[in-house]
């Protein structure tokens, strides 16, 4: 299937309604990560819907492009992003965190259609996506590989040892996207452990940086072109974003890393995403 290259005004009315889906889920299991998963929606939006090759009917196409969640505990946002774009129904979304359901609480390759590694333990991602790009480039398959991180999980060694060997294999088929929202499950990321100056240490590994506001979608479109236009380097787009973003009462706040809303505040929260859970957790169940 062809990218989709969807505008930006629909790009952004993808991510409403992945954020509505997010807020939705977690009312209903009552357990996982707000935060995170609301600091990525933008960018995610824009790789499903403008970005990344792929068929929903067939996730594991051979020509397909292949994004891996490095945090996988943002499962949130990744099974929206994936029902959304047709992988599987939307009322699967209802089953997140239920025994039975195939939406479990970290992320399952053998067990949810389109994603492509089970993932949980911070740090691994990006040697995955490494591998996935050798591996692409020795087949002189054309994909991309995408990786998504978190600020927090840079302070992983792995990930630099990672890095190291992606600029080493000059893979400009590898674009990975750290959601850098400062926050952490402990805290803010500069009191656990400070990062910065981040792009420095991207750019001294030898990537190329691209650091853009992480909610604006006209700059995560242009930082995915300039990516894929790039040649003998990988491509980092640090995406400066909002833990908790959309919901007032959530952003910028760390402890909201891994916990729901409650029922009630979890209505104030789809009322201020411009919807309710009559709605839209009909619409969730209906499709
Ligand atoms: C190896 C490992 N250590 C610790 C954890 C527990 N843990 C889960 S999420 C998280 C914080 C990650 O921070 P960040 O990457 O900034 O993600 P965000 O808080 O923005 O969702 C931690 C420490 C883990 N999953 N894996």
């Amino acid at each position: 299937m062809p990218r989709l290259f969807y505008p930006v005004d629909k790009l952004k009315e993808k991510a409403l309604f992945i954020r509505r889906d997010i807020i939705t889920m977690l009312i209903q299991a009552q357990s996982g990560h707000s935060g995170g998963p609301l600091s990525c929606a933008d960018f995610c939006a824009a790789l499903a819907f403008y970005e990344a090759n792929y068929d929903p009917m067939n996730p594991a196409w051979p020509e397909r492009d292949i994004w891996f969640f490095s945090i996988g505990h943002v499962t949130p946002v990744h099974y929206s992003m994936l029902a959304e774009a047709g992988f599987f129904p939307l009322r699967d979304l209802m089953n997140f965190r239920q025994f039975g359901g195939h939406c479990q609480g970290h992320p399952s390759k053998l067990d949810t259609p389109g994603v492509e590694v089970s993932s949980g333990s911070l740090g691994q991602g990006l040697s995955v996506a490494v591998g996935a790009a050798l591996g692409s480039r020795m087949d002189r398959h054309q994909r991309r590989i995408y990786c998504i991180m978190g600020d927090g999980e840079q302070q992983e060694g792995s990930i630099w040892e990672a890095a190291m060997a992606a600029a080493h294999y000059k893979l400009d088929n590898l674009c990975a996207i750290v959601d850098f929202n400062k926050a952490q499950i402990d805290g803010f990321v500069e009191n656990v452990m400070g990062i910065e100056p981040l792009a420095d240490k991207y750019r001294a590994f030898n990537w190329y940086v691209v650091e853009i506001d992480g909610h604006d979608m006209d700059s995560i479109v242009e930082a995915f072109e300039r990516a894929r236009a790039l040649k003998g380097r990988p491509t980092v787009i640090l995406a400066h974003t909002i833990m908790g973003k959309g919901v007032s009462f959530m952003e910028d706040k760390p402890e909201w890393h891994g916990k729901p809303p409650s029922p009630e505040q979890g209505r104030q929260a789809l009322q201020e995403l411009g919807t309710t859970w009559e709605e839209w957790s009909a619409r969730l169940d209906n499709g």
